[in-house]
């Protein structure tokens, strides 16, 4: 957990520092991905000095992890709706339907979690039906929506989007085989590996984004090829 604190911290004073040379208009990048590794760092201190987690029945059970994705994944889509959408002021129902699958998933896997019981594994399924809907708004929209953006930032957005939804799905097969479901894996290995993830989708994300000057001047050079509206 201390790794994981230290990586998220880095994450957030570099993405803090290279906002600083932000291109014109796109700073909110910048502060949203910032905020991300924030909430993160938060989230794995806590953890680190022995706190953010409840015992359910005889397992440890870290509710920290919810509290942190609750904040950050909508970010982090709100990242990828930004990038992909000339007009992200004309699609505000698509980013709210994606932004509220992606709230319930994380609620109902926060109550799979907190529950003892085989009820648990109908949680987990309905929590993993809302990612699968909200991943397929991702590949289905917003990609048609990029496919308007110009060539710098098509490349980027596919190159996030295919991140996350490979990072993504990854997150519910750790959590069966991790403490909360089977039990395959012990407590370290499951958290070594949610860190891994977490490490990857957010700061690996934010790098990715950030360092990307070419297609972040696009953006401020109002480089759209043509203004997006799905619907
Ligand atoms: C849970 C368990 C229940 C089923 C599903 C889950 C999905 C979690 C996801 C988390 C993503 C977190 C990220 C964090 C920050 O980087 C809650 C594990 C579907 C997709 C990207």
């Amino acid at each position: 957990m201390s790794i994981g604190a230290l990586g998220m911290l880095v994450g957030a004073v570099s993405f803090a520092y290279l906002g600083t040379q932000a291109p014109q208009g796109t700073r909110h990048f910048y502060a949203i991905t910032f905020v991300i590794a924030l909430i993160a760092f938060l989230s794995y201190l806590v953890m680190a000095t022995g706190g953010g987690a409840t015992l359910v029945g005889d397992r440890v059970f870290y509710y920290a992890r919810y509290v942190d994705w609750v904040f950050t994944t909508p970010l982090l889509l709100l990242d990828l709706a930004l990038l992909a959408l000339a007009r992200p002021g004309r699609n505000v129902g698509l980013i709210v339907g994606i932004i509220v699958l992606d709230l319930f998933m994380i609620l109902t896997g926060l109550w799979a979690g907190a529950t003892e019981g085989a009820g648990r594994y109908f949680l987990w399924f309905i929590s993993t039906a809302a990612m699968v809907a909200l991943l397929y708004l991702v590949v289905t929209r917003l990609f048609a929506a990029a496919r308007t953006q110009s060539p710098g930032v098509q490349q980027v957005f596919r190159t996030l989007a295919i991140l996350t939804v490979v990072l993504w799905s990854l997150y519910p097969i750790v959590w069966l085989l991790g403490t909360e479901g089977f039990g395959t894996v012990g407590i370290t290995t499951e958290v070594a590996l949610f860190l891994v993830l977490d490490l990857s989708a957010k700061i690996g994300f934010g790098f990715l984004l950030l360092t990307n000057r070419q297609a972040l001047g696009e953006i401020s050079s109002g480089g759209a090829a043509r203004p997006a509206r799905v619907s």
